[in-house]
């Protein structure tokens, strides 16, 4: 694996990674693809119940409504206000995986330092997701493998190869090309939606996923992003039985390619079914969290 880097590839200052394969030119094209105005959500929804992995503790969510006087404002009664304040992972629910998420050997992405790159005060001084506040803004390719199998839902721990995503490809008429928001679909998070209390107690520790043969694939594609409707990406667990999340130091440090979970990709699957085009315009921003590692987002797909 190895092999497989894009260190230096945009300088040694870069702490994008693969978010440069988005070009002005991509984005004037992407915005062409947008036909009939439907916006979808690629999001789930987020409250105390979203699911988020064991390690973190669920999202917390406090309202509060304030009464405010204001003596002559003339309407004859108070004015009141509510606001809210939440305490959560921002790698809650939909999400992006910063580039300084996962990182091997006292190194992340573009080969920065991890002990001065990640600081336990201010957060991540090199690759944090607020770098990313621009992006991404592009062409987005969903490829429907459950479908593609004939399936709901592809099984837990079920690998997903190159040759699967390109079959997928070819039966849906689509290419992926530089610069895409590759989103691909297991039909997991629906199968977690519908499962019973017994099935959802393994939902972190099985679900299907990318394999880590996709990855020399990913890299050849050069997408700029990628989405899955899965905890973490990658299928759990892993092929040898035994590693923790090991597409992960690849994709992310080793590609500088920055990862999006659970997204929703039920509506979109159905729509782009129906009209058989499997392209559209791909928005998805993190907030600008000053040394973040990850974000919330709420990914939208334009039609
Ligand atoms: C962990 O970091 C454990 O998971 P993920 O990157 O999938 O959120």
């Amino acid at each position: 694996m190895t092999a497989l880097s894009n260190w230096g590839r945009w300088g040694a200052d870069d702490e994008i990674g693969t978010a440069n394969f988005v070009t002005p030119e991509t984005i004037v094209q992407a915005a062409r693809l947008v036909k009939k105005g439907q916006v979808l959500s690629l999001a789930i929804p987020l409250n105390p119940r979203t699911p988020t992995d064991p390690s973190r503790p669920p999202m917390q969510h406090f309202v509060r409504s304030a009464r405010l006087r204001v003596a002559d404002h003339g309407w004859g009664g108070d004015s009141e206000f509510a606001d809210d304040w939440i305490s959560m992972s921002p790698q809650t629910g939909t999400q992006w995986d910063g580039l300084c998420h996962a990182f091997r050997e006292g190194r992340i992405y573009n080969g920065y330092d991890a002990g001065q790159a990640i600081n336990p005060h201010v957060g991540a001084r090199k690759c944090s997701i607020d770098r990313l506040a621009t992006y991404f803004v592009t062409r987005g390719v969903l490829l429907d493998i459950a479908k593609h199998k004939g399936l709901g839902n592809l099984p837990g721990g079920f690998a997903i190869t190159p040759r699967d995503l390109e079959e997928a490809a070819a039966a849906q008429g689509v290419e992926v090309r530089r610069g895409d928001a590759l989103l691909i679909r297991t039909g997991w998070l629906a199968f977690w939606n519908r499962a019973t209390a017994k099935e959802r107690e393994s939902f972190y520790d099985l679900a299907p996923g990318l394999g880590m043969s996709a990855a020399e694939w990913l890299h050849a594609r050069e997408v700029a992003c990628i989405g899955v409707d899965n905890v973490a990406v990658e299928v759990k667990p892993a092929e040898d039985g035994k590693s923790m999340l090991p597409l992960h130091p690849v994709l992310i440090r080793d590609l500088g390619l920055t990862l999006g979970e659970l997204f929703w990709l039920e509506d979109l699957a159905k729509a782009c079914a129906e009209d058989r085009s499997y392209e559209f315009l791909f928005v998805s921003q993190p907030l600008r969290i000053s040394g973040g590692l990850g974000s919330p987002i709420n990914p939208l797909a334009i039609r």
